[in-house]
This record gives structure tokens, C-alpha cells and sequence, in this order.
């Protein structure tokens, strides 16, 4: 279930966290699928915009601010604008169909490129395999996928992501979730169907090319809440077309808005009148007996 946008880009902060130009030299070609052609003959007017605007009113660039490995914020000394953030990551590589949820290892591939995940059933440390994807090129097996979990210390809203890599640069897309509590997640037992029938929301997003170092998706969840998980397009998460297997991205930034402080409850100013006027009886009914006296 998708819900209705809600105003999150009011921010003048224009977030787009580059990545260094010099860090461009130092990444090897190696790193790119063949099947990579950049992304210049794909700039639209309406990407632009999307690249131009900003990412959310923060932003947590996952190499500049850093990550910490696990799944409680409290422990994390990772802070943007005073929430605290840790990551995760979780694949579903167990099971007797290869369908349970475990947790997987979070990569950071290098300054340049981010974070990827590597499960379980990897095959070699090289691309895709290294990157958050649900490319599967063993034979016979069956596909895995990965995602990682974002845990803030307060409820927030991830308001998109921008990523450094993609293994098809003409249909990738990514799935996200926002969770109530993560206790299926890491039970070990869950499937991604018993995950997102918990979820507070799931949605899928096509990512778009900005240039060649930077894409990006933005969401459109107004939920607010502490879990987020963001990975390779699994339309059990939302079905928006497009073909699995061939979704692959390195992490590099989020973007979100930490969440209004809730309205003082309504029931405190309305009584606040009759207990006065219940006070204000009381007075002139005392005063009224002892003129009575
Ligand atoms: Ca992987
Ligand atoms: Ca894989
Ligand atoms: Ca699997
Ligand atoms: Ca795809």
C-alpha cells in the first residue's frame, strides 16, 4: 500500500551528496557491468529535477557520517543532526525453499562506491554480487534479497536514497519498508511476505539516473517510524512493473525528516474551563451558605 505524498522537501538544504570527483579516478573499471553505459543519453528535464532537488532535510551520507554494524541505534555513535543511526543487513538465504530471512553482512565496497551486502549465498566478492541485489548467476539456485536495515534512535521519515552504482541502468528499481518493530525480521523464521505483512507501509520506486556517479529514488511514505529497510526490487514489497534479477546498487546516502513532536492532547485544554467553573460553584456556594448563617 502506497499512502499520498506528504510535504517532506521543504528543506533549502540541497543535500545531493556527491561523492568526490578525485574518488572517481581512483575507481576501476572493474567495478562497472558491461551492461553499464552511463547515463548521460538518459538525462530527462523531469531527472534533472528530481537530481536537483534535495534528498530529504537530512541527509546521512553512509561514507562521510560513517557506519555502525547492528540493529540498536542506542549503541551507535554514528549522529546526523542528533539521531543516531545504525545498519544492518539481511537476506533471505535459509530455509528448505531459501526463503527465510537471516541476516547477511554489510560491505562497504570502498569512499567511492558505499555499501553493498554480501549473503550467504555470494558467489564471488565482484560485481553484483557485493552489491545490494537480486541477481542470482548460479544456476539451479534460487534468488536471494538483500536488503539493509536503517535503525534511528527516533522516529523519522526516509524520504528517499541516493546510490553510486547500478547493474542496469535502464530497469532498476528498489523496495522499501517501514517497520513497527524489527522482532519478525530477526527472528529467523520470517519470510519477506510475513516481514511486509507486518510493515507499517511497503512500496517499490524506480531509480533514476542522475549522472554517472550519482542515482537516486525518491519515496513517498508519510509514516514515520525508527526501522526502514531499503534493498533489491522484490514485488512483494510493491509490484511496479519492471523485470527481477537484474536489480543490483551500492548505497552511498539517505534522506530523511525526523517527525513532528505530537499535538498536546485536546482533552487537557477543554478541561482546564470546567474545572475552573466546578471551582468557581464551589466558592460562591460557600460564600452562599455562610451569608446564610
Ligand atoms: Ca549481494
Ligand atoms: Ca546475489
Ligand atoms: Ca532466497
Ligand atoms: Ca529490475
Amino acid at each position: 500500500m502506497r499512502l499520498l505524498n506528504v510535504s517532506i522537501l521543504t528543506a533549502g538544504f540541497i543535500g545531493l551528496t556527491l561523492l568526490p570527483l578525485s574518488a572517481a579516478e581512483a575507481g576501476s573499471n572493474k567495478w562497472h557491468n558491461s551492461d553499464y553505459s552511463g547515463c548521460s543519453s538518459n538525462n530527462s528535464s523531469s531527472n534533472n529535477d528530481l537530481c536537483e532537488s534535495a534528498l530529504g532535510e537530512n541527509i546521512y551520507d553512509l561514507v562521510d557520517d560513517g557506519v555502525q554494524s547492528g540493529t540498536d541505534p542506542l549503541n551507535s555513535t554514528i549522529s546526523v543532526n542528533g539521531v543516531n543511526i545504525s545498519v544492518s543487513a539481511w537476506s533471505d538465504t535459509y530455509g528448505k525453499n531459501d526463503d527465510l530471512v537471516v541476516d547477511a553482512k554489510l560491505e562497504k565496497i570502498s569512499d567511492y562506491y558505499g555499501y553493498g551486502v554480501t549473503n550467504d549465498d555470494w558467489e564471488t566478492y565482484y560485481n553484483p554480487d557485493h552489491a545490494i541485489d537480486n541477481v542470482n548467476k548460479v544456476n539451479g539456485n534460487v534468488t536471494d534479497f538483500d536488503f539493509v536495515l536503517l535503525s534511528f534512535d527516533q522516529a523519522v521519515s526516509v524520504t528517499g536514497a541516493s546510490f553510486s552504482w547500478l547493474y542496469s541502468n535502464s530497469d532498476s528499481q528498489v523496495s522499501v519498508a517501514a517497520l513497527d518493530s524489527i522482532s519478525g525480521l530477526t527472528s529467523g523464521s520470517q519470510t519477506w511476505s510475513d516481514i511486509v505483512a507486518d510493515a507499517l507501509t511497503t512500496a517499490s520506486y524506480d531509480i533514476e539516473n542522475c549522472d554517472y556517479v550519482e542515482h537516486r529514488a525518491d519515496f513517498d511514505i508519510s509514516d514515520t517510524s525508527q526501522y526502514w529497510l531499503i534493498g533489491a526490487y522484490n514485488t512483494v514489497f510493491e509490484n511496479i512493473g519492471g523485470y527481477i534479477g537484474n536489480d543490483a546498487f551500492k548505497l552511498s546516502s539517505v534522506g530523511f525528516s525526523v517527525a513532528n513532536d505530537s499535538p498536546p492532547a485536546p482533552s487537557a485544554e477543554v478541561s482546564e474551563p470546567t474545572t475552573l467553573g466546578l471551582l468557581l460553584a464551589g466558592v460562591f456556594l460557600v460564600a452562599w451558605r455562610r451569608k446564610q448563617l
